[in-house]
């Protein structure tokens, strides 16, 4: 019977509680970071991981599940290759804290040696292990780090593309940032809101339903790239009004207008959903601007219950992918 389930919806009930849903992995330094900082968010049934090959590093991480990829500790000395064979003997860890799992999420940080080196083999065994959706999240080293090490990145990222079931990349070049310390603050900051967001569209409690195959819906839907696009507001009824105005235009530059949103996916919070008139009036917004997509384009939602937005605050999340 249970097999049978199995094949119908092709993935097991999760168990709320069992901490399944997701693992969320870090590779390499800068990406082990990120994810020690997401302790913070504190979603159900996600997993937080963090494997890399320098011991130092490694011992500042505050998370339970880290693991030193190779003996020495010593870092991978920016190589590769040294990094891709230390790495299988991960293996049994690896497979360890993906099976079972609907989601992997993957971090790295490309532009070194362990994160570069080690990658493939991450999104190989998450395959292998049959996780429903894989999540590929990137940096692209910004051109102060060198113009090979940018070259090397941008290429390695379309040879990983079809390892992966979708893929949010911060590139820092298109920061305005001063300094590479503020750079990294603010994609750290990014990456967090990005696949807390993402995550919580299927995990937090919703109004509406938005479902595990909802989720899968935005991944597979056909786009000639499988790049996900996502941005934030939070504020009043009268500041959405006037942001969401020609809300294509906070993505990135490759929407010339709405008309490029393939599929869109959004989630409305607030913290009081008994005050219907205003719960009513943020529908009512964001209703007007998102379903002006182009009519072969697909929109899903949800609305979500905050207890810990300020009264009369909103939050919308938006997440989109393109036709280009
Ligand atoms: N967001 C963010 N990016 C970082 C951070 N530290 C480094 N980076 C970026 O990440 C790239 C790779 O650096 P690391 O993550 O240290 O590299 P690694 O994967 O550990 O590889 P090796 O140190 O060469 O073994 C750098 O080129 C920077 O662009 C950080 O703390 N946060
Ligand atoms: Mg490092």
């Amino acid at each position: 019977m249970e097999e049978n389930l199995d094949k119908l919806f092709d993935y097991r009930p999760l168990i709320p509680g069992s901490g399944r849903f997701a693992s969320i992995v870090g590779i390499g330094g800068g990406a082990g970071r990120v994810v020690d900082q997401m302790r913070k968010c504190c979603l159900p049934d996600v997993q937080l991981y963090a494997f890399g090959m320098n011991r130092k590093e490694m011992d500042e991480l505050s998370l339970c599940g880290k693991y030193l990829i190779g003996q020495e500790g010593l870092g991978s000395g920016k190589d590769r290759f040294l990094a891709e064979y230390e790495c299988s003997k991960s293996f049994p860890a690896i497979e360890s804290v993906l099976r079972g799992r609907l989601v992997a999420v993957f971090v790295v940080c490309l532009g070194g040696g362990t994160g570069e080196g080690c990658i493939r083999s991450f999104l190989q065994k998450a395959r292998e292990v049959g996780n429903k959706a894989i999540i590929l999240v990137a940096t692209i080293p910004h051109s102060s780090e060198g113009a090979e090490k940018r070259k090397n990145a941008l290429g390695l990222l379309k040879a990983l593309e079809p390892m992966a079931d979708a893929l949010y990349t911060v590139d820092y070049d298109d920061s305005r940032c001063a300094t590479l310390t503020e750079v990294f603050q603010e994609a750290d900051r990014k990456i967090i809101e990005f696949t807390d967001s993402l995550l919580g569209m299927v995990l937090r409690r919703c109004m509406i339903t938005f479902d595990f195959n909802d989720f899968r819906t935005f991944l597979q839907f056909p786009t000639p790239s499988k790049h996900i696009d996502f941005f934030m507001l939070v504020g009043s009824l009268d500041f959405l009004r006037k942001e969401v105005k020609d809300w294509w235009k906070k993505l990135p530059a490759k929407y010339s207008s709405a008309d490029e949103v393939a599929m869109a996916v959004f989630s409305i919070e607030n913290a009081d959903w008994s005050d219907d008139k205003e719960t009513t009036e943020a529908m009512d917004v964001v209703h007007e601007r998102f379903l002006q997509l182009p009519p072969d384009a697909e929109g899903k939602w949800g609305i979500y219950p905050d207890e810990t937005l300020p009264p009369h605050q909103f939050r919308l999340r938006v997440f989109t992918k393109c036709k280009r």
